[in-house]
């Protein structure tokens, strides 16, 4: 029968039943929210996992009586229902960070505590909405996903129509906005059985997402740096499949981005800005660098990639996305809460341990000769 992996997974692991003492410990003074929380995160899967299993050794014939279908259908259900609540997770996380901001100063020891603490929320969020959103779309009965995909993944993802699809959303974004749009140049190769098209295992929508991002950004950084320009210049891409990268680089002429400034783009703290007013809905601002890049590249981190950008201030920038060529070296890359996670919220206000370029260095020679 079609039981998820994660399902599957959970079900190894035995509940674990709490004694008296245990519940009552849970709800006594001195309790512990953190403890309480990471053992409901472990043991509400493997409780609702063992039972899920069981519900498909039943006999077909009692599995398929409408009151089965029924309690099977409510499990589902009420993951759609989880799902949805989480839905303005980000905007409302954003608000809390502009709320911070009328009140304190954005000092680096904050800003990077903050990052540190948001890339692992987001990075916990996109994948426990992937283990929900796998649930729902391979048991709900309406199966209008993809009948050649695994619940959101793509066996065969063809990474050249998702780079091609991106970019047309994108530029129907830009000309709309602009009334104008660059090119797109694109350059295959596949280097592990040359001349075959290039597929992967993968999550369209991940992929999608993070293009769709960076074709945002060049294009603008393009339209708005060579304004007076006769024609615009293409947005260049190469798609190349190798051993055990895919990797895709998007390189614009749009003017670059200096060094000093490139870690800010992925910065949480330094892009929350308050959300333009949209004027009648329709012309959204291209890529104003709002969360866009942070959660693709943790889009790209979720399955062991990465996202880069590597810019040459004064001419433009290519971006890089690396993704595992091979399924099993796709594995989910998920947040743990360690001794060592905690060191990292241990703010030291302890001086910087390199030098600030402060003052011009003493000129020694001078000071020998005297
Ligand atoms: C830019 C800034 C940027 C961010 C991400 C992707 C491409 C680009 N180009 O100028």
């Amino acid at each position: 029968s079609l039981v998820p992996r994660e399902v599957e997974l959970f079900s190894r692991y035995s509940p674990s039943p709490l004694s008296m003492k245990q519940l009552l410990d849970f709800g006594s003074d001195n309790a512990c929210e953190r403890t309480s929380f990471s053992f409901l995160r472990q043991e509400l899967p493997v409780r609702l996992a063992n039972i899920l299993k069981e519900i498909d050794v039943l006999p077909d014939r009692l599995t398929n009586t409408s009151s089965v279908q029924l309690v099977k259908s409510c499990f589902v259900d009420t993951l759609i229902k989880v799902r949805n609540r989480h839905h303005n997770v980000v905007p409302t996380m954003a608000q809390g960070i502009l709320e911070y901001k009328d009140t304190c100063t954005v000092d680096p020891v904050t800003n990077q505590s903050l990052q540190y603490f948001l890339d692992r929320f987001y990075m916990n969020r996109i994948s426990t909405r992937m283990l929900m959103n796998q649930h729902i779309l391979i048991f709900s009965d309406s199966q209008t996903g993809n009948p050649s995909h695994i619940g959101s993944i793509d066996p065969k993802c063809d990474v050249v129509a998702v780079i091609q699809d991106a970019f047309e959303s994108s530029k129907m974004l830009c000309d709309q906005y602009y009334l104008t749009s660059p090119e797109l140049k694109l350059t295959q190769v596949n280097g592990k059985f040359p001349g075959q098209p290039i597929h992967i295992v993968y999550v369209p929508s991940h992929l999608h997402h993070m293009l769709f991002e960076l074709f945002k950004n060049a294009m603008r950084a393009t339209v708005e740096h060579q304004e007076s320009w006769p024609s615009l210049t293409p947005v260049e891409v190469i798609v190349v499949l190798g051993k055990e990268d895919l990797t895709i680089k998007i390189s614009d002429r749009g003017g670059g981005v200096p060094l000093r400034i490139t870690d800010r783009l992925f910065s949480y703290m330094y892009s929350t800005a308050p959300t333009p007013v949209m004027d009648n809905s329709r012309n959204a601002p291209l890529a104003g660098f709002g969360y866009g890049l942070p959660i693709s590249r943790l889009y790209a981190k979720y399955f062991q990639g990465d996202l880069n950008l590597y810019s040459l201030s004064g001419y433009g920038t290519d971006a890089i996305i690396y993704l595992k060529a091979l399924s099993s070296e796709s594995v989910e890359k998920l947040p743990v809460f360690n001794k060592s996670a905690f060191k990292h919220y241990q703010m030291s206000s302890e001086a910087d341990d390199w030098c600030i370029p402060s003052r011009e260095p003493r000129n020694l020679s001078k000071e020998k000769m005297a």
